[in-house]
């Protein structure tokens, strides 16, 4: 037996403080199932203090993003209220290793409480958007195993939307491109996202079906980056351009 609410409770101050920790894969082994429970217990806390969740991320769902992590499966991890960023700028001294990262976002529809195929989640999203994910493990070197980084809640620190578009046919073939203060830094396709970002909506509602972790109306689902990450510590202005979806943008103090 591991302890699940000693283990989240490190974690959830690890995020206050700034202190980032050993990954306790390093001295214990523990399940994917046991992950999960820390990360439920840490979105307690967050809970708690006053935020909600407000959405889902899904992690490694492209190619460069597992490689650049070291990883091979698919995570969800949540998102409370206080990770929205744009207009509220992020607070770079309440992170301790910021990387930014470009994503698609999708608006749910209705309540989803089965795993859905690509069919069907299409209908089930009223707005898709640029994104910008802010990633920030809490574990020294941003090193991790699987079970350690769906206990941080998958690194999750920020997002930042562009304007809602209303959702079209396909989401293939679309440029991405972002940059920090004006340079490009990462330029990626949409295809990198499992070939085509809906199939990352479709995962999302198999990983929260059997996490128990709630889908709602309204509730926001990131796909995931279509490149790896890169650190934003000197960074003042992070934006992405996704062809067709407009630009996520905010800024870092
Ligand atoms: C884990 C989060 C992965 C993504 O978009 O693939 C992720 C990490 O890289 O630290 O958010
Ligand atoms: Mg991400």
């Amino acid at each position: 037996m591991i302890p699940i609410q000693e283990w989240a409770l490190a974690l959830h101050q690890a995020a206050r403080n700034q202190q980032p920790r050993a990954q306790f894969s390093s001295e214990h082994e523990y399940s994917l199932e046991d992950a999960y429970k820390i990360q439920h217990a840490l979105i307690a806390e967050r809970v708690n203090e006053g935020y909600p969740v407000v959405g889902v991320k899904m992690g490694f769902t492209s190619r460069a993003k597992m490689e650049q992590m070291g990883v091979d499966d698919m995570i969800i991890g949540q998102l409370t209220e206080d990770m929205r960023l744009a207009p509220t700028p992020l607070h770079k001294e309440k992170c301790i290793h910021p990387r930014a990262e470009p994503e698609i976002a999708f608006r749910l529809a209705q309540d989803i409480d089965a795993p859905m195929t690509v069919d069907e989640v299409m209908g089930a999203v009223d707005g898709v958007c640029a994104a910008v994910e802010v990633i920030d493990s809490r574990y020294e070197n941003f090193k991790f195993s699987l079970e350690d980084v769906v206990a941080d809640n998958c690194s999750s620190c920020g997002f930042a939307l562009g304007s809602w578009c209303e959702v079209p046919l396909g989401l293939n073939g679309l440029d991405m491109v972002q940059s920090f203060d004006g340079k490009v830094v990462a330029e990626g396709n949409s295809d990198a996202i499992l070939d085509n970002p809906f199939e990352a909506l479709a995962a999302a509602t198999r990983l929260a079906h059997q996490y128990n972790i709630p889908l709602k109306k309204g509730m926001i689902v990131l796909a995931g980056a279509s490149t790896a990450a890169h650190f934003i510590a000197e960074v003042k202005e992070v934006s992405l351009t996704v062809d067709g979806l407009g630009t996520a943008a905010f800024s870092a103090m």
